[in-house]
């Protein structure tokens, strides 16, 4: 229960409410990493704290060695820390410094009791009896660990699905264990909308006609990888492909629409039932998934901080510009890796015109922390 974890991180919502100093935010570089740092911007802005925050890919010796030597007395690692705590202890810990790791991964150290001490509060969801996989990311985590700061930060519970829809923590369309009962608070708040629905690759960002014809799982008979099949599939739904001149997305369509549209893929035999799913969107209109990977591409551009600016600011230009350089880095990607076809160092997998699809499918099928090579090449 979401009351356990709150419960547990009374001594952390203490240790900020109480800090007197400069607090420095180190969190992980990908949507979890992002949205679990802007939870924690929040947390403190409304605490009135002065603090910076930064984001890192990794958590290496070097950076704990550099972070120790920082002015600040109070840092708090999110979705990242967990598995270097000893090395946290080692160099930070013994600079008279404070810490609180707000994570999920894996714990280096496995019996909470030799873990937290006075100076150190160690929040993770394996401590507690809890799968840091499926049940809870480190915004979920770090959400929760705001409510037990104060319950006004409920209205940041959006930020823990995103974050945790980012670590592929929704499976087929719902949350499970903890963020299945964050989720329900997110609807029950009005922060997001649920509801059936074709759960489509690129729902508020592609023209309908490409949602379908890159859906080939399940394959969509004359559809699936056949952009005029896709038109015609529309058309004989009644639904007007255009608006104002440009393509209308999946999300564009009215309720009334979509079911239309539905309708007529029964018609014609598809496997719609596998289709269909609870799509989450967030208040500012888009989908959660598609939202969540556009943060994690400012990680991946190397722009994390723009992924924090996006969520706190609600900037949706910024986030249509870094959806939009996104999309030509792993076009150029995929550019280099069928120019470089013959060289053995280049890892390789056969792809088709849905490349979009796939790797998106990609980035899912691999959980947190286990890229391999070849998607760290092409993403
Ligand atoms: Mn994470």
């Amino acid at each position: 229960m979401v009351e356990d974890i709150i419960d547990r991180a009374e001594p952390a919502a203490k240790k900020l409410r109480d800090h007197k100093g400069n607090i420095r935010i180190i969190g992980q570089y990908d949507a979890d990493g992002i949205n679990a740092t802007a939870i924690m911007y929040k947390i403190l802005e409304r605490l009135d704290k002065n603090f910076s925050y930064e984001i890192l890919k990794q958590l290496y010796e070097e950076d704990v060695e550099r972070i120790a030597q920082e002015e600040e007395e109070l840092l708090v690692f999110v979705d990242i820390g967990s598995g270097q705590s000893d090395l946290i202890k080692e160099h930070i810990l013994t600079k008279n410094k404070q810490v609180i790791i707000s994570d999920h991964h894996d714990p280096a150290v496995t019996a909470e009791e030799s873990e937290s001490t006075e100076d150190l509060v160690h929040l993770n969801p394996h401590y507690l009896g809890y799968d840091g996989g499926e049940a809870i990311s480190a915004a979920g985590m770090t959400y929760l660990l705001g409510k037990a700061v104060d319950t006004q930060n409920t209205d940041l519970v959006h930020y823990a699905l995103i974050g945790a829809t980012g670590d592929v923590q929704k499976q087929e369309g719902e949350f499970l264990g903890l963020n299945q009962q964050i989720a329900e608070e997110a609807v029950e708040e009005n922060m997001i909308e649920r509801r059936k629905g074709l759960d489509l690759y690129g729902r508020t960002t592609k023209p309908l006609q490409k949602s379908l014809m890159y859906t080939t799982d399940p394959h969509l008979d004359g559809v699936s990888n056949n952009e005029s099949g896709a038109i015609q599939l529309v058309k004989s739904a009644g639904i007007e492909i255009r608006q104002k001149g440009s393509f209308r997305t999946l999300a564009d369509l009215n309720p009334e629409e979509e079911k239309k549209l539905i309708d007529t893929m029964i018609k014609h035999a598809h496997p719609v039932q596998e289709l269909l799913n609870n799509v989450y969107t967030l208040e500012n209109g888009y989908e959660i998934d598609e939202f969540s990977t556009i943060i994690n591409a400012c990680g991946r551009l190397g722009e994390p901080r723009k992924g924090v600016k996006i969520l706190l600011e609600n900037d949706l230009d910024l986030a249509e510009k870094i959806s939009r350089k996104y999309g030509r880095k792993i076009s150029s990607s995929l550019r280099y890796v069928e120019d470089n076809k013959q060289n053995e160092e280049v890892v390789y997998e056969e792809t088709d015109r849905c490349n979009r699809r796939k790797l998106q499918y990609r980035r899912r099928l691999h959980r947190h922390g286990s890229n391999n090579q070849h998607e760290q090449r092409i993403l």
